[in-house]
């Protein structure tokens, strides 16, 4: 899964065609090396980022997840938790959400109930405005998540969300300081006792730069690390920026996994 950003502070400020243009191109690069899904994303989910209007939101992911659609025939995953931005790119063409907040926003269980589409739950405590002030669990980490996302199937699956449509993910850098999420990947095999497919982001996060310290730009060994561990613990689809060294990393690790399982 390819991320494509559309804040404004992603593409370039040559006004809006521009911006549109630059993020198609993008996207393109992205199926070229081998991804398989576009996440479009109208939202900072940084912490300590804004929260934006679903308007907003609207705004910036609508004529991108049309043009993507329409031009590309990409399979394209909105990351939304915002249930009108669901709504319109469902009817946009749009074959998934990704939802950081699981679907916990009035409506959204509904939107995406009614939409049909695959959704990507996600653990996070808080917003991401204060996700990463003193995050605190009172069980083991893996514990808590796995118990929160077994909550969050059970309100889906009350809502009419089919449970083939569901993944899961363990949300690495919500409200999770540096060891819990290394705590996390190391246990993530518990998460696989709920029986979904799991979906992990690690590329570039400040899991990376803490532990190497290293700046942003210098993290993707750390991320293919990370992304070759993910999938040897039942990851089945990792959100990255950098997809053609990623898809390498994976598919070196998927042969080694599969190693004697056709003999
Ligand atoms: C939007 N977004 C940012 N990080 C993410 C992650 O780790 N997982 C998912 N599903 N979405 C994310």
């Amino acid at each position: 899964m390819g991320i494509l950003n559309v804040t404004p502070d992603s593409f370039s400020d040559g006004g809006r065609h521009v911006a549109l243009d630059d993020a198609l191109r993008r996207a393109e690069q992205m199926l070229a090396e081998g991804a398989a899904i576009i996440d479009v994303g109208g939202e900072s989910t940084r912490p300590g980022a804004a929260p934006v209007s679903p308007r907003q939101e609207l705004d910036r992911v609508a004529p991108v997840v049309e043009a993507l659609v329409r031009e590309l025939d990409a399979l394209v995953s909105v990351d939304t938790s915002s249930p009108e931005v669901m709504r319109e790119s469902a009817a946009l063409g749009a074959g998934m959400i990704n939802d950081v907040r699981a679907l916990r926003r009035d409506g959204a269980l509904q939107a995406a109930a009614h939409s049909g589409l695959p959704v990507c739950l996600m653990h996070m405590l808080g917003e991401p405005g204060d996700m990463q002030v003193a995050p605190h669990y009172e069980v083991p980490v893996e514990e808590a998540v796995a118990d929160f996302l077994e909550a969050r199937v059970a309100a889906c699956l009350a809502a009419g969300l089919r449970p083939e449509r569901l993944l899961l993910d363990p949300g690495f850098g919500f409200a999770k300081t540096v060891e819990h999420n290394l705590r996390l990947l190391h246990r993530m095999e518990r998460l696989q006792a709920l029986k979904l497919p799991l979906l992990v982001g690690m590329s570039r996060k400040s899991m990376i730069g803490k532990v190497l310290e290293r700046p942003v730009e210098e993290r993707l060994p750390g991320g293919l690390a990370l992304a070759a561990l993910a999938v040897e613990r039942g990851a089945r689809i990792l959100r990255v920026h950098d997809v053609g060294p990623s898809v390498d990393a994976i598919n070196m690790t998927w042969a080694v996994l599969q190693e004697g399982c056709d003999s």
